[in-house]
């Protein structure tokens, strides 16, 4: 199968010493695929990496987000990425490693098949300490509630960061709903679920082990909950 209807989009904050590896994994698994590089300024060689996995490749595209003065944020860079993007289809993806670039072909047949969202569940995390799973857990709790409440669509794992959508379906549900998407939180597919009526698309699951990260560090934290927080209510 060619890849030329897909686009990966990666976001990035000091990825330098995974983008490579990552990006160059992608394009021997899958022929003709895109991949679009959403960076945040970041102070490693994240760009440079970028920039000679598209020598190397072709079709890997670098958005310097702080340079064009854009708002900084994780949702706001994926979905920078998605706009930028020229394809029919896009899997959005972390650049550390931590989603298994094996399942991107999973997703990729997913949306071939008509599901507007595909989306990558954790089956298992492997060494989480304590608090981040009860905090994780209590997190999940009240945002399927939201869901509900609402009438939302729901999946296997609504704060998954690893999924692959219909381009046109998710700009449309964008447009729509700007306000609803917090810019600089981490769970963009759940702003999307939530703009989303139950049963309105055909959603599918696609399971898969989360890894410990490779290199660098985790920019999730404190504030992030609060951002999710913020996403509950709009
Ligand atoms: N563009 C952009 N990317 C970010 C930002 N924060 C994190 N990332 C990237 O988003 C992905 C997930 O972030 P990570 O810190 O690993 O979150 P975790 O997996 O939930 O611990 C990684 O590819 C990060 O480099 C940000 O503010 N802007
Ligand atoms: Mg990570």
């Amino acid at each position: 199968m060619r890849y030329k209807e897909f686009t990966v989009v990666l976001p990035t904050l000091n990825e330098g010493r995974n983008v490579a590896e990552l990006v160059s994994r992608l394009k021997k698994s899958y022929i003709g695929i895109c991949v679009i590089v959403a960076d945040d300024g970041s102070k490693d060689n994240t760009r440079e990496e970028t920039i000679r996995m598209n020598k190397k490749y072709g079709n890997v595209k670098f958005i310097d987000r702080k340079r064009l003065g854009r708002e900084k944020g994780l949702t706001a860079s994926v979905i920078d990425g998605i706009k930028e993007s020229k394809t029919k289809y896009v899997i959005v993806m972390d650049a550390d490693m931590q989603h298994p670039y094996q399942i991107v072909g999973k997703i990729a047949m997913r949306l071939l098949q008509g599901d507007k969202v595909a989306v990558g569940i954790r089956a298992e995390v492997e060494n989480w300490p304590f608090y981040r799973k009860f905090v994780s857990k209590s997190l999940i709790v009240i945002g399927y509630a939201v869901l509900f409440i609402r009438g939302s669509q729901s999946c296997g794992d609504i704060f998954s960061g690893f999924f692959g959508v219909d381009k046109e379906f998710f700009m449309g549900v964008y447009s729509r709903n700007k306000s609803r998407f917090v810019g600089r939180g981490f769970k963009v597919l759940f702003d999307l679920l939530k703009c989303v009526k139950k049963n309105d698309v055909k959603t599918s699951d696609v399971p898969y082990v989360f890894r410990n990260r490779k290199f660098g560090e985790s920019k999730a934290g404190a504030k992030q909950v609060l951002d999710l927080l913020k996403s509950f209510a709009s």
